[in-house]
């Protein structure tokens, strides 16, 4: 059973997607494309022997589309992801959600009056190999039993472009660290400070970069967060959990950088695409497969990924 799959957005992460969803991901096929630049659009749907829309929406409302990925800019997610509950189609929203609070609220409305878990956002560090293993250790108790003190969180991407905005750093960036920190702590933020800091001299207009971000969680955890857009020297992203007894951190990507001539080889990632690759595949491969015909206990088929595990009570961490 191939699932069909609409991709609304063919920028980088979204040609990305297209390429794993027809070459890799088993099971799905792309069916129906749309991206605001037809010329994009018309040469990633020849490659994919998919169709070109004029309109974003046919995409989510073509027959042949049975799923829908969205990858376009941020402040359109939430109308897309209404549209395709709208339309009873399982939709993977490339994070953020929405750009405004209440966007969001309305869509998650929208879900729970829908009654069917049709929505998820594109968080593919929980499918990350070495997030997988910094949570299997916390989880296992190895640095210290259910208390976790601080995460130390880096966020460094080489360059942005001009129009990036000092609030995109935290909708389109930070959002991660806040997804991941609750995913790995399971409990909730309750309060986020904002500190800026000298500017880099790579930061255009009136961006603010790098900024500090302060998350607190309910029980006290303080999650903090260092993001620079204009690092310039690769796409650089790291966590630290501390805890009572230990800590566990991500471990630096394998290359093959040399180490010579005194100088410890490292080599580091160019962009998201090549640091979380395999993660990407992941999420694809699992959402792909949840949209498919295949029910689980309490789902019927095609509504989406299965409910996450209950959240555990906040002992602490
Ligand atoms: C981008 O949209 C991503 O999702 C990347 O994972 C993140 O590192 C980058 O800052 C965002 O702009």
């Amino acid at each position: 059973m191939t699932v069909t799959v609409g991709v609304v957005g063919t920028g980088s992460i979204g040609s990305d997607h297209v390429r794993r969803l027809s070459a890799r991901v088993s099971g799905a096929r792309v069916g129906a494309v749309f991206d605001v630049d037809t010329a994009r659009a018309d040469a990633v749907a020849a490659a994919a022997g998919a169709r070109a829309h004029a309109d974003a929406l046919d995409v989510v409302d073509d027959p042949a589309v049975e799923a829908v990925v969205i990858v376009s800019p941020g402040d359109t997610h939430a109308a897309l992801a209404l549209a395709c509950m709208t339309a009873g189609k399982p939709v993977l929203c490339e994070k953020p959600l929405a750009t405004t609070g209440i966007d969001a609220l309305t869509v998650l409305a929208a879900e729970v009056a829908s009654g069917r878990r049709l929505v998820q956002v594109g968080f593919m560090r929980r499918f990350d190999a070495g997030y997988l293993r910094m949570k299997a250790a916390l989880d296992s108790g190895a640095i210290g039993e259910a208390l976790v003190l601080v995460l130390h969180c880096i966020h460094r991407n080489p360059a942005v472009p001009p129009a990036f905005t000092s609030d995109m750093a935290l909708t389109d960036s930070v959002i991660h660290e806040i997804d991941a920190a609750r995913w790995l702590l399971g409990e909730e933020i309750v309060g986020t400070t904002v500190v800026r800091t000298r500017r880099s001299p790579f930061a255009a207009g009136h961006l603010a970069d790098p900024q500090l971000v302060l998350l607190v969680t309910g029980s006290g955890v303080v999650v903090e967060v260092e993001v620079f857009r204009n690092c310039r020297y690769g796409y650089d992203v790291r966590c630290e959990i501390v805890g009572a007894t230990g800590t566990v951190s991500l471990e630096v990507p394998t290359t093959g950088a040399p180490t010579t001539g005194g100088v410890l080889g490292r080599a580091v990632p160019a962009d998201w695409g090549e640091r979380f690759g395999g993660a990407y595949h992941a999420e694809l491969q699992q959402w792909s497969t949840a949209c498919g015909p295949a029910p689980w206990p309490g789902r019927t088929p095609g509504t989406g990924t299965p409910p996450p595990p209950s959240p555990r009570p906040t002992s602490g961490r």
